[in-house]
């Protein structure tokens, strides 16, 4: 038999995870679901979607006969005494064809939560139908291979998007951007391994397949290109969670002022006595897509009342939560002794010191270049002075001022770790490559980061992963 190093990288990664993707598709799907699509309440329109083998069957039941395939007609929807529940729309969807890859049914009814449960209660009548858990129609959907993992969990990201940008990215991610990028990265590390696994089954022989050069080469091929993906991915899952920004800082400095002024409402309360916010309070704002959650909280200081003590300690909750924290000082006192107010800030942390009431000490408003090796900005929270550039920084910060020129593509967390995982082994791949000696490792290196690549697509995967993403999914998707 002649030997093909192919065929254990294929071995190792595909053939065994589709089996047992395929596997969990036909237990899973002997069951019937049904539930109602649209959102609970009254409405001009409720949609019921029915999917697996007992579609035909609640069509001849609730309409008296099958419906012509993915086509849109006006029927009575029928109780056991054939009198009309609702009038409708109904559209059968005959497997494949249709989103879930079965059999699926949607009656479209009037939005009457009554109506929608009296249909709901006749569908479940039958008995081979049972109640849809959330996601699961997309959850069916992933198990027979009309979506990948990827793309389902952007249906969930679409339906929760909150602004434009991120219901863009969203689409886009559904339509298989993402995932053709990791297809595309993965399928080359793919063949960088076929010629690291060739190179070691064949290292007898006088003339190598992958000399020394080559093989660092294409590990820092793959190692840029890999960069480039978990950069656009980062900035996705920005736009998908938004971002945490935590205003902290001493008392008094105008934490409260600033998130009003940023805000443009009067959200908390402002005071010139020290100790005025006592809780943390939250906010969102959209800022060109990107959704940002801002945080006020109480002011940093020693304090005898109890109430303000526990404030304190929220705030150090807030800020450990942060993906920035922006430290508030007033320019007319704490300025000077900023350094002992970053250090109540966890190194690391991503920080924008800000240099507030600088109406009263007349320093010009906007970034203030090279404070110190820190990111800083003057305001004037009351003038409403230098919060564009403040803006600026924040998106500048958080990685999403770059982000014009490309569209992005919807990424969650879970990519992002996956992504890491695969940096983190193409790292160990490049510095077992120094050593030949160490070649067998490269190729371990290279296939664990193929694996995590995997894992984003859903080709390898496992029953509590999917449990905790189609769990998060509403009713009826
Ligand atoms: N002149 C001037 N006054 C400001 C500015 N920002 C806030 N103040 C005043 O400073 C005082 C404190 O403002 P707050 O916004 O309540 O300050 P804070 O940091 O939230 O205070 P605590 O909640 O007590 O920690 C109020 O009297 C504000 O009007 C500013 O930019 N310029
Ligand atoms: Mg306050």
């Amino acid at each position: 038999m002649v030997y093909n190093p192919e065929d254990r990288v294929r071995e190792d990664l595909g053939a065994e995870a589709l089996g047992s993707q395929a596997g969990r598709a036909s237990t899973r799907c002997e069951e019937s679901i049904a539930a109602i699509a649209t959102p609970p309440g009254h409405g001009g329109i409720g949609i019921i979607r029915v999917s697996g083998p007992a579609v035909k069957r609640v069509a001849y039941w609730v309409l008296g006969e099958e419906p012509e395939p993915r086509t849109a007609r006006v029927y009575e929807f029928l109780d056991q005494n054939k009198s009309p529940i609702d009038q409708g729309l109904a559209i059968f969807f005959n497997n494949p064809h249709s989103y879930t890859g079965e059999d699926v049914l949607e009656l479209h009814g009037h939005g009457s939560p009554a109506a929608l449960d009296m249909l709901m209660t006749r569908i479940l009548e039958l008995g081979t139908v049972r109640l849809a858990r959330p996601g699961e129609f997309t959850e069916r959907a992933f198990l027979n291979g009309k979506l990948d993992l990827a793309q389902a969990e952007s249906v969930a990201d679409l339906i929760g998007s909150r602004t434009h940008a991120a219901a863009r990215a969203a689409k886009k991610s559904l339509e298989g951007a993402f995932s053709k990028e990791i297809t595309s990265f993965s399928k080359n590390l793919r063949e960088l391994r076929v010629q690291i696994e060739a190179e070691i089954d064949f290292s007898d022989e006088p003339v190598g397949v992958l000399d020394d050069d080559k093989l660092r080469a294409g590990l820092d091929e793959a190692a840029e290109a890999l960069e480039s993906l978990l950069c656009r991915a980062k900035r996705g899952a920005l736009l998908g969670g938004g971002a945490k920004v935590v205003l902290a800082g001493p008392a008094n400095a105008g934490k409260s002022s600033l998130m009003n002024a940023l805000l443009a409402e009067e959200r908390s309360i402002v005071h010139n006595s020290p100790g005025t916010t006592r809780d943390v309070i939250e906010s969102e704002i959209d800022i060109d897509g990107l959704l940002l959650r801002l945080t006020d909280t109480a002011g940093l200081r020693q304090s005898n009342d109890e109430v303000e003590t526990e404030g304190v300690r929220r705030a150090g909750n807030a800020i450990r939560g942060a993906d920035l924290v922006l430290l508030v000082l007033d320019d007319t006192n704490d300025g000077t002794n900023y350094h002992e107010w970053l250090k109540g800030v966890p190194s690391r942390k991503s920080t924008i010191v800000i240099l507030n009431k600088c109406d009263i000490t007349n320093r010009p408003y906007g970034v203030i270049p090279d404070f110190f090796g820190e990111v800083t900005v003057a305001t004037s929270a009351t003038k409403q002075l230098g919060l564009n550039s403040l803006l600026e920084a924040i998106k500048q910060q958080l990685g999403y001022s770059i982000m014009s020129n490309e569209e992005p593509f919807m990424a969650r967390h879970r990519h992002l770790r996956a992504l890491e995982s695969a940096k983190v082994n193409l790292a160990h791949a490049a510095a077992n490559a120094k050593d030949r000696r160490g070649i067998e490792l490269v190729a371990e290196d290279v296939r664990i980061a193929q694996q995590a690549l995997a894992e984003i697509l859903g080709t390898v995967s496992n029953e509590e992963l999917l449990g905790q993403i189609f769990s998060t999914f509403c009713i009826g998707k």
